[in-house]
């Protein structure tokens, strides 16, 4: 629970050192439509007190004191992990539970799971939490009329769409393996995660072929690059 955390925060971090002067734009770096600034500086400025109290909150593990404005405003700068999907964040190791945050530019250029790529001990359990827009967390599964690219003998999982008055999804994963996902509302926007459960071989992983012709572009691409930094995950794990 807390590696994720300091993941985020040493990219943030880092985001935070060369977007101070950006800071409360969550994540223009990449595409700096007019239209996303506004919405971004304002969301962000409006919501400074509440996203840091829930920041703190949710790290529960002594997050309250680094939880410094800097952190707050990088915090915001979450979104140019779009840019960071590029360079998809690997954990060094296995975590008995994880929070996965939800994210939705206003314009849908961010639309994202963050960290897309996370990696459970067999048995651990996956958070999602909503962050802003409505999103769901659903497996690529014949049960939710996509191909399978979850272990055979895995149970499908299904969110549906998530709302602010139900804003959280969880799910424990018994059986080793990699699980693709995506969210229902955004696969045109490639919003697709990827959940390593334990150490499994890489080869035969559903998870790990590439992608199906009939999913759609953008998921395609997004299935592609988590591929690639799932098997760098794996090779380390060696
Ligand atoms: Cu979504």
């Amino acid at each position: 629970m807390s590696d994720p955390t300091l993941t985020r925060r040493r990219m943030a971090a880092l985001a935070g050192a060369s977007a101070a002067s950006l800071a409360g734009c969550s994540g223009i770096l990449n595409d700096s439509s007019p239209e996303e600034a506004t919405d971004a500086g304002s969301g962000g400025g409006g919501s400074d007190g509440a996203a840091d109290e829930t920041g703190a909150g949710d790290d529960g593990s002594g997050g309250g004191g680094d939880g410094s404005d800097s952190e707050n405003g990088s915090e915001a700068t979450d979104g140019s992990d779009a840019d960071g999907t590029e360079t998809i964040p690997l954990q060094s190791e296995p975590r008995d539970s994880l929070t996965v945050s939800m994210v939705a530019g206003e314009d849908g250029t961010k639309l994202q799971f963050d960290p897309p790529l996370v990696w459970v001990k067999t048995g651990g359990t996956v958070t999602w939490g909503l962050e802003s827009g409505n999103h769901s967390v659903t497996a690529y599964h014949p049960d939710n009329d996509r191909p399978q690219r979850i272990p055979e003998d895995a149970s499908s999982f299904d969110s549906d769409v998530l709302a602010e008055s139900n804003p959280t999804f969880e799910h424990t994963f018994e059986t080793p393996g990699v699980y693709d996902y995506y969210c229902e509302p955004h696969r045109a926007n490639g919003m697709v995660g990827t959940v390593v459960v334990g150490r499994p071989d890489p080869d035969g992983q559903s998870g790990l072929a590439d992608p199906q012709d009939e999913l759609l572009d953008a998921a395609s691409e997004s299935i592609t690059r988590l591929n690639e930094r799932t098997r760098e995950l794996l090779e380390d794990a060696d």
